[in-house]
């Protein structure tokens, strides 16, 4: 149905009419939406099913990526893209009055997830899929995805998402394959000839739904499966409150919780945790029990990876099955689970380390709570004979300890690898944060910096862009990203780079145009877009944008002489709805962006808009028209950053502190192709460890940090009611914990320097140019090869598979 365009619109016409009742002229925009995603599924269908008869029959190793977030974006551009057939779809379409992109406006954002570590889950599963890599997710569908923000008063007001009011079309629904996961009851233990057996009793049961969504690779025969658990009622409840009963039940899977680098000790948030990976762990095992006599092999063909700490509870759930459903040793059972599970961390933040009360867990959860118990028991016994009489070691690396549960411990404790996400972050896990472990075993720490797929960040987003490389250097950069490298002889072509430059012209006039049709906010595509987009925290310290746009329009209103090349600053951050601070952030770049942008005297100099409801669609189209990338987090704090990837890719320019993989991105595009400013993670940690730093002598010694500071309460931006005092104290009373006053001299002198060089064209765009050609390193594709290579064992299954 989609050889031609003929035959396209012949047969969207017919489904039309067949899917929704009615005639090609009722027909609505949502009709075609519809319409065209079933066609596709269809289309896909007869693949899926063939990559997982093959799977099954060749039984390939299959690893499961359990994350607690996947936040996929749209996906009808996507999957048409990689199915190859945008192209026929477009122009058929066109034959019929009906623009491909109006319907891309019909289709919601998928937004399972708040940030960095969902958005990567995506990424990964497009790479797997088009490595033609057995390699499957497994999540929750909420039906509430991350909150819609609006702007009221500068304010950020939170909204319920809907993504799912008018139905998912590329989600399957299959209730014949539901499992049910138990909570709460009792545990009892039965002697059976000696052997000691247990038994979950009066469990109240809730039943798991597999919704399947198809991995459509880029131009592969390979889908692989996305598979979301939905929580329902099981028809024989033992709870005599029913509606109490449906309440609890139908909630585990209704809300995503909004916080990205912030642990939800609720009991909620764990029954969300053991939901998914018992699910999974049940639905895996089944299917594998239809190919294999025992589970004896289990990790020889089955890999199970958990996405931070969050389906940890694999660990104790598959220990569970093996031993109670399959009646083997506790030895072998661990030797198995131990062989299983692998484990990514993906942030060092104190506040992000998942603890769970023994009081919360042991009720909820009592069988599974005993089986942590005996792994901690075991653990400490073997740290016992490593270090005799060391209480104080064996205190600090327990997985329980203080009627705590320590997530972490228990992630490296029970797995066979445990990665950071970059190579500084992968350092400071080993040398730091989990040194006693990593001196324990120091074989299973390794790096796996991050990347993104650049199917969807450049050919998806930049389309011209694309056409510019492919005419250059082919096309063969596509499946080989690292191709991009032969970018670097178009160096010394004025002409070339005369196209690079119109490229992003367009782009900024085409943000230019939706920011004015959203704000109302004019702004010049010939200015510097600066641009910030990334959750609201204050580690990431858009206070610290914040504060040097104030001071540029402090020199334009002081001095006549001042010069500066115009910017555009642009920001897009959503702040967990319970983030006071963040919040407060907010407020106050919308404050600063209402005087800057009614100030007539600078307007044609600067200006500042807050976009509303940054997601992964709004993404595609900022990325592609930016100039400058802030990648601004204090040192040692950022574990890796995707974004920073995102703009390297579209030729933006990072201007960043060393941390994260911006130091990566240092090392690929040369110390001439970025700005670097600010303390390096050792001093930062070495300010933490030992003091030295009084942020009030900056405010002292520096009239223009004092300025700024002293405007965040004297009332310059109105009478706002002591609106930002917190932000004044938290730099002042609290000593800047972030190092906003400590870095803000570097940050303006590497500021300035990015307007030079902007105010230099040719040096500019030879600069940017030099990043999209060594942005090749940062494709997802590089990460999952490697991820298949040196954690799970897997490979391409091209050629073997059909
Ligand atoms: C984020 C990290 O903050 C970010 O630096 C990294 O790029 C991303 O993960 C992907 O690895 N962390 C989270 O989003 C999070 O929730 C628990 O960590």
């Amino acid at each position: 149905m989609f050889s031609n365009k003929e035959m396209f619109t012949e047969t969207f016409l017919q489904r039309l009419e067949m899917t929704c009742g009615k005639s090609f002229q009722e027909s609505t925009k949502r009709d075609h939406y519809h319409t065209l995603g079933i066609m596709i599924r269809e289309y896909v269908s007869s693949n899926w099913i063939k990559t997982n008869e093959s799977y099954r029959a060749e039984k390939e190793k299959q690893v499961y990526y359990l994350s607690i977030e996947f936040l996929l974006g749209k996906l009808l551009r996507h999957n048409l893209l990689n199915l190859g057939i945008d192209d026929v779809v477009e122009e058929g379409l066109k034959e019929l009055g009906i623009e491909l992109s109006d319907l891309e406006e019909m289709e919601a954002d998928a937004a399972l997830g708040n940030g960095g570590l969902g958005r990567l889950a995506a990424c990964f599963m497009d790479s797997l899929a088009t490595l033609d890599l057995p390699g499957h997710g497994c999540g929750i569908r909420y039906k509430h995805g991350l909150f819609e923000q609006k702007i009221v008063d500068g304010y950020q007001v939170e909204l319920p998402e809907q993504w799912l009011r008018h139905g998912h079309v590329w989600e399957v629904r299959k209730a014949d394959l539901a499992v049910d996961v138990p909570f709460w009851g009792r545990v009892e233990a039965i002697n059976n000839n000696g052997k000691l057996e247990f038994r979950h009793l009066e469990a109240e049961t809730v039943m798991a739904v597999p919704y399947d969504l198809p991995v459509v690779g880029y131009q592969t025969d390979t889908v692989n499966t996305l598979r979301l658990w939905s929580a329902e009622t099981t028809p024989y409840p033992i709870n005599r409150d029913i509606m109490k009963y449906k309440r609890d039940t139908e909630l585990i899977s209704e809300f995503l919780y909004p916080d990205d680098t912030h642990d939800e000790g609720k009991i909620l948030r764990l029954k969300q945790q053991y939901f998914l990976v018992s699910a999974s762990i049940r639905s895996i095992v089944r299917s594998y029990r239809k190919q294999h006599a025992s589970l004896i092999d289990f990790h020889k063909y089955v890999g199970l990876h958990i996405n931070d700490t969050h389906p940890v509870l694999a660990i104790p759930e598959l220990m569970r099955v093996l031993i109670d459903e399959e009646g083997m040793s506790w030895e072998d059972a661990w030797h198995i689970t131990t062989n299983t599970i692998s484990y990514t961390n993906h942030t060092t933040l104190a506040e992000a380390l998942e603890k769970w009360p023994v009081r919360i867990f042991q009720p909820l959860l009592p069988r599974i709570f005993m089986i942590v118990n005996e792994i901690n028991e075991r653990f400490c016994q073997d740290l016992w004979t490593q270090y005799p009489g060391d209480w104080r070691k064996i205190e600090d690396m327990a997985i329980i300890a203080h009627d705590q549960v320590k997530m972490a411990h228990l992630a490296i404790v029970g797995s066979y690898s445990v990665n950071g996400v970059a190579a500084i972050h992968t350092e400071i896990l080993k040398q730091r944060e989990m040194n006693q472990f990593y001196q324990v075993f120091p074989e299973k720490f390794n790096n796996k910096t991050n990347g993104i797929t650049h199917r969807r960040w450049l050919i998806k987003s930049n389309p011209k862009l694309t056409s510019l490389i492919n005419e250059g250097i082919g096309t063969k950069w596509v499946n080989h990203p690292e191709h991009l490298k032969e970018l670097q002889f178009f160096q010394q072509d004025s002409a070339f780079l005369e196209q690079l430059y119109e490229i992003k012209q367009d782009n900024k006039k085409s943000l230019a145009e939706k920011i004015k049709a959203k704000t109302g906010i004019v702004v010049d595509p010939l200015s510097i877009f600066d641009v910030q987009v990334k959750r609201l925290h204050a580690y990431k310290r858009q206070l610290l944008n914040v504060l040097h746009i104030m001071y540029l329009y402090n020199r334009l209103k002081e001095d006549s002489s001042f010069q500066m090349y115009p910017r555009t600053f642009l920001f897009g951050a959503k702040a967990s709805p319970g983030y006071y601070y963040a919040k407060k952030i907010i407020k106050l770049i919308n404050t600063i962006a209402e005087k800057i942008n009614n100030d007539k005297t600078v307007s044609d100099k600067l200006k500042v808009v807050f976009l509303e409801n940054y997601r992964v669609s709004l993404a595609e189209e900022i990325f592609p028209a930016s100039d400058v990338s802030e990648q601004i987090s204090t040192a040692s704090k950022e574990a890796s950053g995707t974004g920073n990837m995102k703009f390297m890719m579209n030729g933006a320019l990072t201007l960043g502190t060393l941390d994260g993989a911006n130091i990566e991105i240092k090392e690929h595009v040369g110390d001439d192709n970025i700005f670097i400013f600010g303390l390096t993670a050792e001093e930062v940690m070495n300010y933490y460890q030992y003091g030295g730093y009084t942020s009030v002598d900056y405010y002292h010694h520096d009239k223009r940090i004092r300025q700024v500071v002293d405007q965040l309460t004297n009332g310059y931006f109105g009478d706002l009611d002591n609106e930002f005092e917190p932000i004044h104290d938290s730099l002042l009373m609290e000593n800047d914990q972030y190092f906003v006053l400590r870095d803000f001299s570097s940050y303006i002198e590497a500021q300035r320097e990015v307007g030079k060089a902007y105010a230099d064209q040719n040096r500019w765009l030879k600069m940017s140019l030099a990043n999209i050609a060594n942005s090749g390193f940062f494709s997802s594709d590089r990460t999952i090869q490697q991820y298949a290579d040196d954690i799970w064992n897997i490979s391409s299954v091209k050629g073997k598979v059909r």
